[in-house]
């Protein structure tokens, strides 16, 4: 059984502890390899690695640091098969999905960022005849990095990137649920010349090594993905600590369908929205509101499509419904079906478990899902659920749909399917969401603000805002008269 090591000052190492917890393989409920139990000592080992290397990677010409980036991005995409299964080995996910989005986005990742930090300038203020005002922008030195299991290595780099660009080291804790690309990216960064201690990996359980890095006095900012609970137990711990902050969080996102819209293109977009990644996106339209004229019509041709998805081996190049990525997660999007119907809603399509045969018997398969019939404010329809699950509302009038959109604690994303761009741009402008599609879902311009607001999160990722989140800006007046 293989044993993944952690990644401390430049080496593999077992932790501190010896301890392994078992990593499960979705696909068939089986534990195919172990990965390290972590726990304090390691968080210390890598936060001293990391002191150590800050300042020779932090004086680095940023050419240099640049250059040494897009090596390891460059050795992602040579690796992009081994990565792929890997990705789709520990996650559920279709193999298929790990090679078109999850492994070259992580390679796109670091590449932007590398390219990116090359052209991150400051400002100059002049006042006229007196003073002249120039901006520096300090890396802030050791930052923690802490990812989840649903886009494992696509969010991971999306993290680290940004602060290794822009000079700082980093303690990062990949979900232990799905460790295994960032082991293997461990190996990449050896190969690509990445020196000792500016990245450190140490795998383990959320509550331990997570809760020691974002407690540890010397790593300076915390940069988190994952659920809203853990987002504001990170923050409790942080804040008094007076520790930078990035929170990107739950969503409950709105795909609001008007009848004008273009029903072919909707309608293919919004089985992507629907059941990406089995549904475990945090930007998945898992609302979907449909203008009353066109609702049957839509039902009938979404539920259609809907049953025709196969769910199968998410190693089979065919797939496009893996497994979920764990059994605890399976039972609770499972719950919220069982909830659905207690609040008055009618199961469309799926709504079970599916059970393969052979080898997969034992795997977390779920049918994709569709209810309708539930009021607006229920716990199905204010509740992140993160699965193949969604629920369909008829509305009737715009102004219906905006404040149904917005009823929900979350703010991540929209969806907006219309041919009438006033009405687009008016509605985009109501929407309370950090990101709004319009004819359109999942289409990404790394250089935007990426995140969200109320409980979907705290900044902004992204562009210039991830590498100013992860540097600190420093005021000079020179007087000059
Ligand atoms: O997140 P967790 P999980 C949502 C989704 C999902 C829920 C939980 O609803 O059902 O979050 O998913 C680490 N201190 N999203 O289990 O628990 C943990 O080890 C410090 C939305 O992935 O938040 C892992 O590395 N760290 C999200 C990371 O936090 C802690 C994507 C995320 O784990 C910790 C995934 C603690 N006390 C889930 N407890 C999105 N926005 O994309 C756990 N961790």
């Amino acid at each position: 059984m293989e044993q993944l090591l952690n990644y401390i000052n430049g080496k593999l190492q077992a932790p501190v502890g010896g301890t392994f917890i078992d990593n499960i393989e979705p696909a068939t409920g089986k534990v195919y390899a172990h990965i390290p139990d972590s726990d304090e000592r390691d968080v210390q080992l890598a936060t001293e690695a990391a002191q150590k290397a800050f300042p020779h990677w932090s004086a680095l010409p940023v050419g240099e640091r640049s250059r040494i980036l897009r090596r390891l991005a460059g050795l992602i995409e040579q690796n992009l098969d081994e990565l792929a299964a890997a990705e789709s080995r520990d996650n559920g996910k279709p193999v298929s999905l790990a090679r078109t989005v999850d492994i070259p986005r992580a390679s796109s990742n670091i590449d932007f960022f590398a390219t990116g930090v090359v052209h991150f300038s400051s400002d100059a203020h002049y006042m006229e005849g007196t003073a002249v005002n120039y901006t520096l922008r300090h890396p802030i030195g050791v930052v923690g990095c802490i990812s989840p299991w649903n886009l494992p290595l696509y969010l991971f780099t999306w993290k680290i990137a940004p602060a290794l660009a822009t000079g700082n080291c980093v303690v990062a804790k990949p979900s232990e649920v799905t460790p295994y690309t960032a082991y293997l990216l461990s190996k990449l960064c050896m190969e690509a010349g990445l020196p000792a201690g500016v990245l450190n990996i140490v795998h383990g359980l959320g509550p331990k090594v997570g809760a020691a890095i974002t407690e540890h006095p010397e790593i300076k900012a915390i940069s988190f993905t994952g659920g809203t609970a853990t987002g504001a137990a990170i923050a409790a711990k942080a804040a008094p600590m007076f520790k930078k902050l990035s929170l990107e969080l739950g969503g409950k996102n709105p795909n609001i369908i008007f009848a004008d819209c273009d029903f072919e293109a909707m309608l293919s977009t919004t089985m992507r929205s629907s059941f990406a990644n089995q549904g475990q996106i945090c930007l998945c339209g898992s609302r979907i509101l449909i203008e009353r004229p066109i609702y049957e019509k839509f039902r009938d041709a979404f539920v259609e499509k809907t049953k025709r998805m196969k769910v199968g081996n998410p190693a089979d190049p065919d797939t496009r419904m893996g497994a979920l990525v764990s059994e605890s997660h399976l039972e609770k999007v499972l719950s919220y079906v069982e909830l659905a119907k207690e609040e008055g809603g009618t199961v469309l399509a799926g709504g079970h478990r599916v059970h393969l045969e052979g080898e997969l018997a034992g795997g977390y398969y779920m049918a994709p899902t569709v209810i309708e019939g539930l009021p607006q404010h229920c716990r199905t329809n204010m509740e992140e659920i993160f699965g193949p699950v969604v629920t369909l509302l008829p509305f009737d009038t715009e102004e219906e749909a905006v404040a149904w959109a917005n009823a929900t604690p979350y703010g991540l994303s929209a969806t907006l399917w219309t041919q009438d761009l006033t009405r687009a741009h008016r509605v985009a402008h109501q929407l309370e969401s950090g990101i709004v599609w319009i004819n359109c879902w999942l289409l990404r311009d790394l250089r935007t603000p990426f995140g969200g607001m109320k409980q979907s999160g705290v900044g902004r990722e992204g562009g210039f805002e991830a590498m100013r989140f992860f540097t600190e800006p420093k005021n000079v007046c020179v007087k000059i008269s």
